[in-house]
């Protein structure tokens, strides 16, 4: 059986605009480098080839400073793609350049009208559920219009709490296995992986919580010795990409992808 939360034969991927010196962030720690961010971009693509994706690489597009973070503007399951609202106003508009694409790779593609909002990056998608945490970027009223379109398909929708401070639900936590979820210490005490199997990420190491599993390789941020030897023990092949320029945007491994 196919696992179609980890198991994917394609990807979306957007490159980084000059722009990007614009993007979002909460706190500021300088601007990324572009340069930088192409080789660390570039590397991330090649990882996710070598885990067997086809990978669809979009232009930039200046216009948006946060476009490479593709996540947030769509939810691709197997057989319909749903696109997203996002909260943060500069960011709505991203939604029309990635709307043609998914058209053309699907037959199904459903939106979320609104008046709700919601961003890809709160949207966990396991084995059994999809999990939405409301965060600052995603209300009430955007999961209930999610949960109308997924339910449609038989997805069971499970609201749950992005905390405080943390942009998005999965900035904390991300899908190892059918059963396992990696996530910080401070997101697992909300209980909401009550059934999973839970590897957290070691203390001072929150920002390797945002992985990606994609078929038998797991991509995770540079850098985090102590999380990468946890899914080293636990038996998960990783990659290790350098995420320090998007890090200071607050983006991560699953925000510069869509898989499916
Ligand atoms: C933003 O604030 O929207 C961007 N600077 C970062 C988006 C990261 N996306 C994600 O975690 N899925």
């Amino acid at each position: 059986m196919t696992e179609f939360s980890y198991e994917f034969t394609r990807a979306i991927t957007r490159l980084p605009a000059h722009s990007i010196v614009n993007g979002l962030r909460a706190e500021d720690l300088g601007n990324p480098d572009h340069a930088q961010m192409l080789r660390d971009h570039a590397h991330y693509v090649a990882t996710l080839k070598e885990a067997g994706a086809s990978v669809t690489e979009l232009p930039a597009v200046e216009a948006y400073p946060d476009s490479v973070f593709v996540e947030d503007v769509a939810l691709c399951l197997p057989e319909v793609a749903i696109l997203m609202r996002p909260g943060a106003l500069s960011r709505l508009g991203e939604v029309g350049e990635i709307a043609p694409v998914l058209r053309d790779v699907y037959d199904q593609v459903l939106e979320i009208k609104g008046p709700g909002f919601i961003e890809g990056g709160d949207i966990l998608t396991t084995s059994t559920e999809i999990l939405v945490g409301r965060s600052a970027r995603t209300d009430k009223a955007g999961v209930t219009e999610l949960a109308e379109i997924v339910g449609q398909f038989g997805y069971q929708l499970r609201e749950v709490m992005t905390p405080e401070g943390v942009l998005h639900f999965k900035t904390d936590c991300s899908l190892l296995d059918a059963e396992t979820i990696l996530s910080t210490r401070r997101l697992d005490a909300s209980g909401c992986f009550e059934n999973y199997h839970v590897i957290h990420t070691c203390e001072g190491e929150e920002a390797a919580a945002n992985t990606i599993r994609y078929n038998r390789l797991v991509l995770m941020p540079a850098g985090f010795t102590g999380t990468r030897d946890r899914l080293l023990e636990a038996g998960y092949e990783v990659r290790e990409i350098n995420n320090s320029e998007c890090a200071r945007l607050d983006g991560g491994m699953s925000c510069l992808s869509l898989r499916f």
